[in-house]
């Protein structure tokens, strides 16, 4: 690819072609967009598509988004944008229900986030999920080519490297982890944690956001599978897997101001003017319980009590867009949310002040952006994420002269990444309060300085840069998998 996976062959080879395999794929937008892709709200979508920008010829794979009966199911469906060919296997009903929802959804995300009283396992779900990986593999083998990368996402696939082996594909396969790796106490909540962990070192190449989690995973294989671990990588029976950390990143220039400097300066923004030019604190999140949108409204609350001083002069707008809203966990959340938002702004609004509002709705990335240089702090305080992609958004949009400040969760991944904001414990909603004081009285010159450290880490940690830094090590892996050093080197890890 252009900037990407698909020139890694170099040196006069042939281009190797990325395929991309994870569970959503963009789908096509209706007739009036022709030639667009209609991206699914959320980090992954968005990184792995600027990822894949410009590349020629690479092919993406996943499911649908649609559901038949059992005996209805249409052959894989193809279009192709732009260079990218898409490819997409419906699901049955049952499989919707009991591998995504369920599955998916239900148990893996919140153990995978550490929400150990939310995980629902059931035996059935996850014989489904099983069954999928088999479906995916047997629909995905006969579209590879010789000399493909394949690069797999997240979760919803963690056995499917080695369905892939099992129907003969001996090329390289990478894994990138979106989700946090949690500790080995968690992992072994799983029916079968060896099983899954065996299953992930089919894969040459694994990464992971951030440093804990690929702690976390070592730890796991050394622990659970007694696997043996040289520098970047891990040996086990015959196999050996190199696993590193690739924080992913943006694409700066979707959310870069304009060069023009707003008249009347950025107080004429749009969310300004509905907090009637009143101080603005900005919550961008999917809504899921993640998030920690609930403590953040509390922290909110808790702010106004221990700091009577921004009574009146501060307003917090909260835009979430629906997600997975199939799963009752996620209704339960936006009543929460709605039910505390109901209270606290019952409790304080005054005639002229509203104190919160709520959204519960997606915006095009062009009026986020604009949103992002409206806030004076941007509250992106998840009680746990892989990365957060907003946090970085918010950076990135927003003009050096006058930014707004971050008040970032310690839990979120994009806290290794961005350490000059102000870091929080969002399970503290007194801490984040402090937190949110403390930003709201930074002094310009404290603010221009951090917002400088941090947007030079965000235009260095591009989408790009991620997808360019996986693949030339999943080349890099696959080159030496043949050549004699790798031999030498498997020969002495698989011995000890
Ligand atoms: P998500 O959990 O979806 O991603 P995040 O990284 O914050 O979380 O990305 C959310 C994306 O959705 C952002 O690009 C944001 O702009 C967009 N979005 C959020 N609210 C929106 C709204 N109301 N309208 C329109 N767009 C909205 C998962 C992991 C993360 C990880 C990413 C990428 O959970 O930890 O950072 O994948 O790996």
């Amino acid at each position: 690819m252009a900037r990407g996976g698909c020139e890694l062959g170099g040196g006069g080879r042939p281009l190797s072609r990325l395929v991309v395999v994870s569970n959503r794929i963009p789908t096509a937008r209706p007739a009036s967009f022709a030639g667009e892709l209609e991206v699914p709200v959320g980090g992954l979508a968005s990184a792995v598509l600027a990822a894949l920008r410009g590349s020629r010829g690479s092919l993406w794979f996943g499911w649908s988004g649609s559901a038949s009966g059992a005996g209805l199911l249409r052959p894989p469906k193809r279009v192709f944008f732009g260079g990218v060919e898409v490819v997409g296997l419906d699901l049955t009903a049952t499989e919707v229900a009991d591998y995504y929802h369920g599955f998916c959804n239900d148990a893996l995300w919140p153990l995978l986030h550490c929400f150990q009283g939310r995980v629902n396992l059931r035996i059935e779900q996850e014989a489904c999920y099983r069954a999928v990986q088999r479906r995916f593999a047997a629909a995905l083998r006969p579209l590879l080519r010789p000399g493909d990368l394949v690069w797999v996402h997240d979760y919803h696939l963690f056995l499917l490297a080695g369905e892939l082996r099992r129907l003969g594909w001996k090329g390289p396969i990478g894994f990138f982890l979106h989700t946090p790796f949690p500790p080995h106490d968690i992992w072994t909540l799983l029916l079968d944690p060896r099983g899954f962990l065996e299953a992930l070192l089919d894969f040459d190449l694994v990464g992971f956001h951030t440093r804990s989690s690929l702690d976390n995973y070592v730890y796991c294989c050394l622990r659970l599978l007694g696997a043996r671990r040289k520098g970047e990588r891990l040996a086990l029976r015959g196999r050996v897997q190199r696993a590193g950390v690739y924080p992913i990143g943006i694409d700066p220039r979707e959310f870069e101001p304009p060069a023009e400097r707003p008249r009347g300066g950025r107080r004429g923004g749009e969310l300004v003017k509905v907090v009637r030019g009143r101080r603005l604190l900005l919550g961008v999140d999917r809504l899921d319980y993640t998030k920690g949108i609930p403590e953040r409204i509390l922290a909110f609350e808790e702010l106004i009590r221990a700091h009577p001083e921004w009574e009146k002069k501060v307003s917090l707008v909260q835009i979430a867009s629906p997600s997975r809203t199939a799963v009752p966990q996620y209704l339960e959340q936006r009543r929460l949310i709605e039910s505390l938002v109901g209270r606290v702004n019952g409790e304080l609004s005054e005639h002229d002040w509203v104190p919160i509002r709520y959204l519960f709705r997606s915006y095009p990335r062009e009026r986020l952006a604009r949103f992002y240089r409206d806030a004076d702090v941007a509250l992106v305080t998840p009680l746990r994420d892989g990365m957060n992609l907003v946090a970085k958004e918010f950076v990135a949009a927003q003009r050096p002269e006058d930014p707004c400040v971050l008040v970032l969760s310690r839990f979120a991944g994009a806290a290794e990444d961005l350490p000059e904001a102000v870091l929080v414990n969002p399970y503290v909603p007194a801490d984040t309060a402090e937190g949110i004081a403390r930003a709201l009285a930074m002094p310009l010159e404290e603010r221009c300085e951090r917002h400088r450290a941090l947007l030079a880490r965000v235009l260095r940690g591009t989408a790009d840069e991620w997808g360019r830094r996986f693949l030339a090590d999943l080349a890099a892996v696959a080159a030496a998998a043949r050549g004699p050093a790798a031999q030498g080197l498997f020969a002495r890890l698989a011995q000890g």
